[in-house]
This record gives structure tokens, sequence and C-alpha cells, in this order.
């Protein structure tokens, strides 16, 4: 029986800490769903544009070999439908969400895991890098 996976973020400019993190979330099961922000989502949750837009940063997510499906996510509230909708079995958040999303095993069967982060790389301190020309 297909054992389905479902993750969500923005993923902007990839780095090995997200390809860490889809690696694992994969490895949860057997098909992996990827919900992307969209930029206006993700302006909304950040407060600040991405630098690549939705369609690159999906393009470069359908390129990984872990990444079976990439759907967008446009709200905070679609997690609970995207599971049902996509049959989910699990869903798997960095653990900078722990608790967060416990609230997910209370109205579906999905099973909630926080993975540990990449500790020293994220999107933010590349752009800060760049800045000072690391
Ligand atoms: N991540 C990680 N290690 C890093 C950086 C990110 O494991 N060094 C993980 C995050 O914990 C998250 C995923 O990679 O699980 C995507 O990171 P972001 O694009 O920053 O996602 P975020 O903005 O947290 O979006 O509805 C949930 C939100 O969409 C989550």
């Amino acid at each position: 029986m297909m054992k389905r996976v479902i993750t969500y973020g923005t993923f902007d400019l990839l780095h090995y800490g997200h390809i860490n993190l889809l690696r694992r979330a994969k490895e949860q099961g057997d098909y992996l769903v990827v919900a992307l922000s969209t930029d206006e989502f993700n302006f909304q949750k950040k407060k600040e544009k991405c630098y690549f837009s939705y369609e690159k940063r999906k393009q470069l997510l359908e390129a990984i070999r872990y990444v079976d499906l990439v759907i967008p996510e446009e709200s905070w509230d679609q997690k609970i439908t995207d599971i049902k909708e996509y049959q989910i079995d699990t869903f798997v958040m960095g653990n900078d969400w722990t608790g967060k999303f416990d609230f997910i095993e209370d109205s579906t069967a999905a099973k909630v895991i926080y993975l540990s982060r990449t500790p020293e790389i994220s999107t933010t301190k590349i752009k800060k890098d760049l800045e000072i020309g690391f």
C-alpha cells in the first residue's frame, strides 16, 4: 500500500537544508507531495518577496528525485483539505514548526512528524552573506 507524505514550504534559493528535509520526508513513505507557497502567500507569511517566482521554485523542486508532486500552497488553512484530497498518511515539517500542526492528527488520519532542521544554513543567511560579500 503506497504511503503518501506531504510537506509545505517556500523553498526559495533552494539549498542543501531543504534537500535534507525533502530526502527525509520521502523516507517516511513512497510518494512525496510538496505544497509550495505561492508568491502571494509567501509575502503574507514572510513580509518579503521570493527571489525566485513560484514557477521557477516549482521547476527546481520538480527536478528533485525525492519530490513526486508539487501543488500550490495559497493559505494557512488548506492542510486538512490537502491531506484528505491527496490521501496523505504522513505530514512532515522541520522542527522550527514543532507543535504548530499537531491539530492535523485530531482531524485527519495522518501522522505528524517534525524533522530536525539543518543547522547553519538558511535562505536569510545566504542573502545576508551575499550582501556583505561573504
Ligand atoms: N528547513 C530545514 N533546514 C534548513 C532550512 C529549512 O530543514 N536549514 C526546512 C524547514 O524546516 C521547512 C522546509 O525546509 O520544513 C522549507 O523551509 P521554508 O521554505 O523556510 O518553509 P517555511 O517558510 O517554514 O514554510 O505552511 C507552512 C509553511 O509554508 C512553511
